[in-house]
């Protein structure tokens, strides 16, 4: 398979991770809790009823997993920065926070791994969201932008390339709409007016680390997709076309100065009001380039019960008997990551891209010291070979994150789900380079992929 591939030799490849999945010293050095740390606290909401307390105790570990992402060949590093563990509650500096940070820095720089860091990987300081009910109050955006600004002053000269939010459709839907994250809210218009400040956080954000620091590539990493229709059933074309507007244009419009579409705005009701005049022009700040994540592909079907009524569409789950699934239960499409990047590319004008994430979940065990991840090799690889393809054709892609470096804390799957390429034994804290991990480490030393 290796010998298909052909990449340019400026093709960036890196591994990715976020602070609350990997970090744990949940309360060390002056950290403060974050919105996960209080729904992993809620009883039902964590599937393994674990939380991020350790979780791969990268905090303390960070030596040896830089030093482990060096061994397999990496010269990129995407990561998140802990809003909670860099700003105190009245809006300082947490030195010994950023400390950590420095050193993380430090030993990328030691070993030429460039980072690339993402400001806000859903970890929201829990005094937002008491103080301003977090993604639902104006306010929290602006206090986004001054952690920003104060990331650019403290950090800014030691970081390249900086992304403000990942994937702030999980925030605003799974986290206000769905309810599955935290918040654990679930009412839809307050889902569209947090998808709304985030937004405004973003430009905002944009905005406050321009006004301290030029040179940093910055830009936004979205997780985009193309939604099937389940028949060509008009209920169920249309379905797929709302489900699309909710994933996609809710976010990508207000990045490029256009309004949201006439059914968002009808879904927001009366919380449209919170939207202020030239709160778009504020969100469309120019952009270096975006990240864009890819897993899967869905196919929606006519709205049912009330709550799908609200949104306008229902998501088919696959059927668990499909072969072709992760262990996570979904479906492997190589295709859709060429199909969701060219519907993009057609309808707004991106700047360069980078794949921020791309992986599976495959949870082999470890048996006498290999974890031969079959599923997730074969997913990397048709994967790689459907990106390579891209990029021969002409799509402006500049890199490749796997997701994720290491097993890690999976949000309400708890540590049930394993993405790493490296395999993780928390009782221990043990890593194992998976097959996935070989392969990886093997094609970025063979020629095409200097
Ligand atoms: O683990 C997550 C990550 O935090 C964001 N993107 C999707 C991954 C897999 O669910």
């Amino acid at each position: 398979m290796t010998d298909v591939l052909s990449f340019p030799s400026s093709f960036e490849w890196g591994c990715a991770t976020a602070a609350f999945q990997i970090e744990g010293g949940a309360s060390e050095g002056g950290k403060l809790p974050s919105i996960w740390d209080d729904f992993c606290a809620q009883p039902g909401r964590i599937k393994d009823a674990s939380d991020g307390l350790v979780a791969c105790d990268h905090f303390h570990r960070f030596r040896e997993d830089v030093a482990l992402m060096a061994d397999l060949g990496f010269h990129h590093y995407r990561f998140s920065i802990a809003w909670t563990r860099v700003v105190r509650e009245d809006g300082s500096a947490n030195p010994e926070g950023l400390d950590f940070y420095r050193r993380l820095l430090d030993e990328l720089a030691q070993r030429g791994i460039t980072p690339n860091a993402t400001l806000f990987h859903w970890d929201l300081p829990s005094h937002l969201q008491r103080a301003h009910r977090g993604w639902l109050g104006r306010e929290t955006a602006h206090r986004f932008a001054d952690y920003a600004a104060l990331v650019a002053r403290e950090l800014g000269d030691r970081l390249p390339r900086v992304a403000t939010l990942n994937e702030p459709w999980c925030s605003a839907f799974l986290g206000h709409d769905i309810g599955v994250f935290a918040p654990g809210v679930q009412d839809r218009p307050s889902s569209l007016l947090a998808a709304h400040h985030l937004m405004l956080a973003h430009g905002l954000g944009l905005q406050a680390w321009r006004a301290e620091r030029s040179g940093t590539q910055l830009g936004i990493v979205l997780n985009p997709e193309l939604c099937d229709a389940a028949s060509d059933a008009p209920q169920d074309v249309a379905a797929a076309r709302m489900a699309e507007l909710e994933r996609n244009d809710v976010f990508l419009n207000p990045l490029f100065k256009r309004e949201w579409p006439a059914e968002m705005l009808t879904q927001i009701g009366e919380l449209a009001e919170q939207r202020r005049p030239g709160d778009i022009a504020l969100c469309a700040q120019p952009l270096d380039f975006i990240g864009l994540n890819y897993y899967t592909r869905s196919i929606a079907q006519a709205p049912v019960s009330a709550d799908e009524q609200r949104r306008g569409y229902r998501f088919v789950p696959p059927d668990p008997q499909r072969p072709d699934l992760t262990d996570i239960g979904w479906a492997i499409c190589p295709q859709g990551l060429d199909r969701v990047v060219r519907n993009l590319v057609a309808q707004w004008p991106l700047p360069p891209i980078w794949i921020t994430e791309n992986g599976a979940a495959d949870n082999a065990p470890v048996v006498k010291d290999v974890c031969d991840d079959r599923l997730r090799l074969g997913y990397l690889q048709s994967h790689l070979a459907q990106l390579s393809q891209m990029v021969a054709s002409g799509l402006d892609i500049r890199g490749y994150y796997v997701w994720s470096l290491l097993d890690n804390f999976e949000w309400a799957h708890g540590y049930s789900q394993r993405f790493g390429i490296v395999h993780v034994d928390y009782a221990t804290q043990r890593r194992t380079p998976k097959s996935s991990a070989h392969y990886l480490q093997q094609l970025l030393s063979s020629p095409t992929t200097p």
